[in-house]
């Protein structure tokens, strides 16, 4: 195989992999408020999904898309941030500042997902939504 052609594979798994760049079209609309995360729609089909993520809050937050059939109600918190435990980490996007957007593209089976902000007191106060991928 040529590097002509090696090099935009390269490329489309980087992208696959995940990006934070704005724009694009979202599957999933994150909505990160201080105190709560909103999806829309809150439940998708298996595939390749994309998530746009705007923090509408006033301090940074972050998203993290866990898999795992788990109600986070049902989480531990140790320290001020949810124990993870059970979950598998499937993505994230950190350090998304108040009104900015990021968007993140990931691989997603059929399942439950749990998405979360789990910087220091922010799930206890509500930062966490559930996805079912279908
Ligand atoms: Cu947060």
């Amino acid at each position: 195989m040529s590097r002509a052609i090696a090099a935009p594979l390269v490329l489309a798994v980087a992208m696959l992999a995940g990006c934070t760049s704005t724009g694009g079209e979202a599957d999933v609309t994150v909505s990160l408020r201080d105190d709560a995360v909103e999806l829309a729609p809150d439940t998708i089909e298996a595939g390749s999904v994309t998530f746009a993520a705007t923090n509408e809050g006033t301090v940074t937050h972050e998203i993290e898309v866990f898999a795992g059939d788990v109600d986070p109600s049902t989480l531990p918190i140790e320290n001020n941030v949810a124990s993870t435990e059970g979950l598998t980490l499937v993505d994230e996007i950190e350090d998304i500042t108040p009104g900015s957007t990021a968007s993140l593209t990931v691989e997603l089976a059929p399942g439950t997902y749990v998405v979360m902000c789990n910087l220091p007191g922010h799930f206890a106060r509500g930062m966490v939504a559930v996805l079912e991928v279908s």
